[in-house]
């Protein structure tokens, strides 16, 4: 493993990569180029200064209850009822298990009729996000993780961001994840787990983007995956977090920081909606690989609309 560094104040040229991936060289790790917090006031927003610094430094924060059990009651029956629609069956954004019938994830559920996508546009989702990427911000990408009982299969190791710029063409580090609990998401029932500090750096991955990468890495990813040794080594300077969350919880994190989830073989499901909040100065473009533009459904590119936020319980219009 070569690990390189980019030289400290050395600018790139303007047609260079600077998070190159999967462009068959070795793995290695880049430095981040990019700030974590955007926000110029930090103690102006609607954030503890506790929670800005470990957001900075660890790459994730957790906000318990931010939701509220009716809240987190109604969402979660609107989730049975669209995992259960009908129409729903084969449609390109309902993802299963691989190897078996169960609903893995639905894709772009902020374009659904539904309170989800009344939840992207919540203030106290919104809010936090603005503040810390300092500008105007849309959905990249939305989803439902179901992690069902018994089934769920694990995400390994990767940095979102690192499919998002290549597969994608999202320019920058300016984008943060909320994933809001619907279940409770316990040690044990296959929770997200982090690599804390990992978002400084940038994983450089090995080999190249198959074609319509997507139709499998959305079961089980193999592209943009990091190497042993350099998870060993993330870890050995940020150990793993494992979250708990409760339902009502949302977690944030920074979209490089390492992150992954195991299997779920209890009978307890681990359901979460999940938003991905870019900056529009941050708006993709063309895939940083040789592959066409994921769909709309995985990236809003033709639908880039900039949000407004909405407060009060999300079950009030
Ligand atoms: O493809 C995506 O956009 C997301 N899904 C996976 C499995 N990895 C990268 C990213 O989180
Ligand atoms: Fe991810």
């Amino acid at each position: 493993m070569t690990l390189t560094s980019v030289e400290a104040g050395h600018a790139p040229e303007a047609d260079v990569d600077i998070y190159p991936s999967r462009i068959g060289t070795t793995p290695c790790l880049l430095p981040r180029l990019d700030p974590v917090v955007y926000a110029s006031d930090r103690s102006s927003g609607p954030l503890p200064q506790q929670l800005v610094s470990q957001f900075e430094t660890q790459g994730f924060f957790i906000m318990e209850n931010l939701f509220n059990q009716d809240e987190v009651a109604a969402l979660f029956e609107e989730m049975l009822a669209m995992r259960e629609d009908p129409k729903a069956s084969g449609s390109p954004h309902f993802i299963g298990e691989p190897g078996d019938a169960s609903l893995r994830s639905i894709f772009a559920i902020h374009k659904s009729e539904s309170l989800f996508a009344r939840l992207a546009e919540d203030e106290r989702l919104v809010g936090v996000a603005r503040f810390l990427l300092n500008d105007e911000i849309y959905i990249h990408q939305s989803r439902m993780n179901f992690k069902p009982a018994l089934k769920g299969k694990e995400f390994y190791w990767h940095s979102d961001f690192e499919t998002w710029h290549v597969e994608d063409g999202m320019p920058s580090m300016r984008a943060l994840s909320a994933s809001i609990a619907l279940t409770e998401n316990s040690t044990d029932n296959g929770p997200l787990m982090f690599i804390p500090e990992s978002h400084h750096q940038y994983v450089s991955c090995e080999g190249e983007t198959p074609r319509e990468h997507f139709k499998q890495s959305l079961q089980r990813q193999e592209y943009g995956i990091p190497p042993d040794e350099i998870l060993i080594r993330l870890a050995s300077t940020g150990g793993v977090a494992t979250v708990n969350a409760s339902p009502g919880s949302v977690v944030f994190f920074d979209s490089n920081l390492m992150h992954g989830s195991n299997s779920n073989i209890t009978p307890y499901p681990r359901s979460n909606a999940f938003y991905v909040y870019n900056a529009l100065s941050n708006a993709v473009v063309e895939p940083f690989c040789t592959q066409p533009a994921r769909p709309e459904f995985l990236c809003t590119r033709e639908s880039i609309q900039p949000l407004t936020s909405q407060s009060g319980d999300i079950r009030h219009a």
